[in-house]
């Protein structure tokens, strides 16, 4: 038993210069501290992240009522706790806040306490963190999804797609994975510059060229990997995050043009980019709420491809259950944000699992130098990882972190299968 002795929050910043939580946790003469990330596209179902919301404070975005419910609340009912017992602690957590959202503590403030918890167990044991969680050993690398051209919320171009995304699903090794992204990124940028079109990248660390239709971005992504000697589809597959919460109104979506059209016609849509572009997963085809077009979608490419669902499920248990009945996808984004603690998290993963389902760990647009779900991603066998490009210190400190659980891993170091 090792007991907290300690727990400390300060105000630090995101990649998007906005404040957020950094929380640290003391045992003996040992500390860790985690840093809570933040999304621009949010789900309705997430759980609440604190902000102090007065305009004459970092015009409303300060997060010191979180960071002071660190300091007061949850610091008093943690020490003493043992450092190992995550679910205890987590529940703790829980149990003080008693709300669905997490609207008394907040989120923010309660995830990076969590994960801070779990650094500090794992440092104490001195195993590596990727080994502290769900599985023991015969650990799997995952995949990289490199978002390398950004739409949507995350740029200030017209695309109506947030992310598209390429996937190097022929690597034998995860450093044979980012070197392929590597040569894709560095062909796209040539020929962006070949095209004077701008090279300057949007939040996630992607390209975000003024240009305005989804054809042209798949079509200079297909272009880029062909000119890096790949087959797209095959050495390296495009997949896509549509947000498409963000373009629905009126039981309509706007997700192929600016025009909104019916689900149907949507996913006929769907169904030429996919055969064209041979594009191999989509992330949020349809909005949170929309179960029944999610459905239809399945029942008509579920075998082709990976259905992924973010906004849909936000990392919630109960969500993913009713998911899993709806036939709506699957596979799985991973927000440890979305729901607020480690212990949710990890049972979100091991049902997914249990189920048949991918489990794609992500960022969010807002991040910071903490590689917790590097780890994460490694220590739940999670097939995929979405870390957005390789580009941009808060995205690539991800790939960076798994890079060295590889070499940590020597011989035993092995890809996950898609
Ligand atoms: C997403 C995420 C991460 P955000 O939609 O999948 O790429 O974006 O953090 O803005 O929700
Ligand atoms: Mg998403």
């Amino acid at each position: 038993m090792s007991k907290i002795t300690k727990v400390f929050a300060r105000q630090v910043f995101d990649s998007r210069g906005n404040p957020t939580v950094e929380a640290e946790v003391f045992s003996k003469n040992y500390s860790c501290s985690s840093i809570c990330p933040s999304g621009a596209s949010t789900g309705s179902f997430e759980a609440h992240e604190k902000r102090d919301n007065n305009k004459k404070n970092y015009n409303g975005k300060s997060v010191f009522k979180a960071v002071k419910i660190i300091n007061t609340v949850i610091a008093k009912k943690l020490i003493n706790k043992n450092v190992h017992d995550q679910e205890k602690i987590d529940h703790t957590l829980l149990k003080l806040d008693g709300t669905k959202q997490k609207t008394k503590l907040g989120a923010n403030s309660m995830l990076a306490v969590s994960m801070a918890v779990k650094k500090l167990s794992a440092k104490i044991k001195k195993i590596p963190l990727y080994k502290n969680f769900l599985v023991k050993k015969n650990f799997l690398l995952p995949f990289p999804m490199m978002n390398i051209i950004n739409g949507g919320a995350h740029a200030n171009n017209n695309l109506q797609i947030q992310e598209f995304m390429i996937r190097p699903d022929s690597a034998k090794s995860f450093k044979q994975a980012i070197k392929m992204c590597f040569l894709v990124i560095d062909n796209l940028r040539k020929i962006l510059k070949k095209l004077k079109l701008s090279t300057s990248v949007g939040d996630e660390g992607g390209f975000a060229p003024m240009i305005s239709s989804n054809a042209h971005a798949l079509r200079l992504i297909t272009q880029a990997i062909k000119m890096s000697g790949f087959v797209n589809g095959k050495d390296v597959s495009i997949c896509l995050d549509v947000a498409a919460n963000e373009l629905f109104r009126n039981n309509k979506y706007a997700i192929h043009s600016s025009k909104y059209q019916s689900v149907k016609k949507s996913i006929l849509e769907y169904k030429k980019i996919i055969k064209n572009y041979k594009i191999k997963s989509i992330e949020d085809p349809f909005a949170e709420n929309d179960w029944l077009s999610w459905n239809k979608f399945m029942l008509d490419a579920n075998k082709q491809i990976q259905i992924v669902g973010d906004d849909l499920y936000v990392t919630n248990l109960e969500r993913l259950k009713v998911g899993f009945l709806n036939q709506s996808s699957n596979s799985i984004l991973i927000k440890l944000n979305q729901i607020g603690t480690v212990t949710e998290t990890l049972e979100v993963i091991k049902f997914a699992h249990n189920i048949g389902f991918n489990t794609i760990i992500s960022h969010r647009s807002g991040e910071s130098e903490d590689t917790f779900i590097a780890d994460l991603s490694v220590g739940t066998n999670s097939n995929q990882i979405k870390s957005g490009s390789l580009c941009r210190s808060e995205r690539v400190a991800k790939y960076n972190q798994i890079l060295r659980i590889e070499e940590n891993l020597g011989k035993k170091a092995k890809m996950n299968r898609l």
